[in-house]
């Protein structure tokens, strides 16, 4: 039996703040690298895809998205193709799966049954200023369901500095519970599915907690409680901000038992339909 990857102040702290840095949690050799390499090998992929020479130099592990801002200059829509396909290597999948993930998740919920949330992993590339795609402040449960007490498993694959724009925490928002949000859209906006939920009272809630934005680097890892209220930074830096997303959750909650482990948006799923009383504009 390996050692338990989490220490006992480790897990008061995020009982208490509902969001922990776990510093130098992922072996960079063998599990990081692989995954850079495989990302640079993808953007090669899809420059081949739409008849683009790759003469980029070799494989740097610092400059592993080299080719990636002059695909997405290019075309926007080229960069989707990278998003879609970096989920998809393999060793991205055999880091979701990592043993100590279960294992911190049975250290944080005693009792539990942890389980991978099907679409609720992926790699986040947050481009300099592009706003579309950032995550407003939100709980992680609307947007994946699944179960109550899930966790996000972040990591960063590049450093994140300040201006690469770090996520953002309240830490101890957790504690409230599951929020009300609003479901139907902001008119004009481009945002969809979970992208456009937004917190009912949103400038009021926030105003009761503090906020933490932790700078990280890759093997860091940042636990997050599906309840706990967090957004996207904004990336003013001239670099893409590259980030892994694993989400667990408990086949033994009652909440999520009930209604079956359903995904929410990404899995096709109105989550007005599950939850109509978290719903304050139904
Ligand atoms: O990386 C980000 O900007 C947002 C991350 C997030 O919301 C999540 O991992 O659940
Ligand atoms: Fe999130």
């Amino acid at each position: 039996m390996t050692q338990a990857p989490l220490s006992a102040d480790q897990i008061d702290a995020f009982q208490r703040d509902g969001v922990l840095v776990v510093r130098d949690f992922y072996e960079i050799a063998a599990q990081l690298l692989p995954i850079q390499t495989g990302i640079h090998n993808v953007i090669g992929q899809v420059m081949a895809r739409h008849g683009l020479t790759d003469s980029r130099p070799p494989f740097d592990p610092e400059k592993f998205d080299d080719g990636y801002a002059t695909l997405i200059g290019k075309k926007r829509s080229w960069g989707g193709d990278v998003y879609d396909a970096v989920k998809q290597i393999p060793a991205f999948i055999r880091l979701l799966a990592d043993p100590r993930h279960e294992q911190v998740f049975a250290q944080l919920r005693p009792g539990s049954a942890p389980a991978i949330a099907a679409g609720g992993y992926g790699i986040r590339i947050d481009n300099p200023a592009e706003d579309r795609f950032r995550a407003g402040w939100h709980q992680e449960y609307p947007a994946q369901l699944r179960s109550l007490d899930g966790l996000v498993f972040w990591s960063p694959l590049r450093a994140v500095t300040k201006d690469l724009g770090p996520v953002r925490f309240c830490p101890g928002s957790h504690s409230a519970g599951p929020l009300p949000v609003l479901a139907e859209p902001e008119p004009g906006s481009e945002r969809s599915g979970a992208y456009a939920l937004r917190l009912e009272n949103e400038p009021q809630l926030l105003a009761r907690y503090g906020e933490v934005a932790p700078l990280t680097k890759p093997g860091d890892l940042v636990l997050i409680d599906f309840l706990t209220l967090h957004a996207s930074g904004h990336n003013r830096s001239t670099r893409s901000r590259w980030s892994m997303q694993f989400r667990y959750f408990n086949f033994n909650d009652p909440i999520g038992r009930a209604h079956g482990w359903t995904g929410s948006f990404a899995a096709g799923v109105d989550f007005r339909q599950i939850h109509p009383e978290l719903c304050a504009d139904l």
